[in-house]
């Protein structure tokens, strides 16, 4: 793919460009979290059926955040973003925050942010680090509640549960019990969706990278791209479920791909 007629590049990046850095893809053989699927964790009914089961999940991949660092695919996608002339932009599905700590600049993270929280009383988002789950142990007896073995029945909200310290409290309303992660789960949408077509329709080529291409509206951004006159590239350990739609495919770890046709790209910048 000539670099000399590409001006608008949009890099489509899923959990494969983090699996080097030590974070667990989703449907790979490590893909369950304690034997649970994502789709059992990761929808708004889950999260009411056992907000603490779904606490416990993402307080752990939060706090995991700082056992893991960037690898060469998202510090080589912030070398292009740094460098590529015309315009980029990095859609990224993970919630992790790998390729802004590598230093890329444009990118947005469509499915939301481990590090970010959301009120469910005020609306507010804002960032969050420590764990969103108060330590749920079972209270002194509060009346008409009872503990679950997960520390949390349906429908219940945690203000009632006495806590070891962790306080789910929003900063903005001070409303205790109604912050959630603030992550796309099933059913809703993803975020800046009109940012996200606008860049595909303008976009001469499209690249994904790490990803299954299981799940939409992110695994039809190749068909948009396409259908707008886009050159499409696949970078992934083996073909997607949507490999037939890419003019190009290069197979192997994002470690090793993404620097390869990073160097080229830039090395061929017109
Ligand atoms: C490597 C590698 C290495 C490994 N190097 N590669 C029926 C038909 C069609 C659609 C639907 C349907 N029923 C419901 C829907 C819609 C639904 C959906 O798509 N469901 C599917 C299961 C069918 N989608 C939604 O609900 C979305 N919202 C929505 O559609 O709103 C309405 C709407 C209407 C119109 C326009 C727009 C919107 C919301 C989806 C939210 C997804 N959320 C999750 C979890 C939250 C985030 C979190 O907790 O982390 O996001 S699910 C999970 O999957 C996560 C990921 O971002 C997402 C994609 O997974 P990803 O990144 O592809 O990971 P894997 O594990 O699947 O694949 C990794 C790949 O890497 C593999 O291919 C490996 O080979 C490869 N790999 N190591 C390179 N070293």
């Amino acid at each position: 793919m000539a670099s000399a007629d590409v001006r608008n590049i949009v890099i489509l990046t899923g959990a494969g460009v983090s699996a080097e850095s030590g974070v667990a893809t989703f449907r790979g053989p490590d893909g369950l979290w304690e034997g649970h699927r994502v789709e059992d964790v990761a929808t708004p009914e889950a999260f009411v059926r056992d907000p603490a089961l779904v606490h416990q999940f993402y307080d752990a991949r939060r706090a995991r955040l700082g056992e893991v660092e960037p690898n060469a695919a998202h510090r080589a996608l912030a070398r292009l973003d740094a460098e590529w002339p015309g315009e980029l932009l990095i859609v990224t599905q993970n919630v992790d925050d790998l390729h802004e700590r590598a230093g890329a600049k444009r990118l947005l993270h469509m499915h939301g942010e481990l590090t970010s929280a959301w009120c469910l009383a005020c609306d507010e988002r804002f960032p969050w680090r420590g764990p969103m789950a108060p330590s749920a142990v079972c209270p002194e007896p509060v009346e008409g509640l009872s503990c679950s073995s997960s520390g949390a029945r349906e429908g219940q909200s945690f203000d009632k549960l006495r806590t070891d310290g962790s306080v789910n409290r929003c900063p903005s309303c001070e409303t205790v019990g109604m912050v959630r992660p603030d992550i796309v789960w099933f059913g809703e949408m993803p975020y800046e969706m009109e940012r996200i077509d606008e860049a595909l329709t303008k976009a001469d080529l499209f690249v994904s990278i790490g990803t299954s291409g299981a799940v939409y509206p992110a695994a039809g951004f190749v068909q948009t791209a396409r259908y707008c006159g886009a050159r499409t590239l696949e970078i992934n350990l083996e073909p997607s479920q949507g490999s037939i739609f890419f003019d190009e495919r290069h197979y192997g770890p994002a470690g090793v791909e993404v620097p390869k046709w990073v160097t080229e790209l830039v090395d061929n910048m017109a």
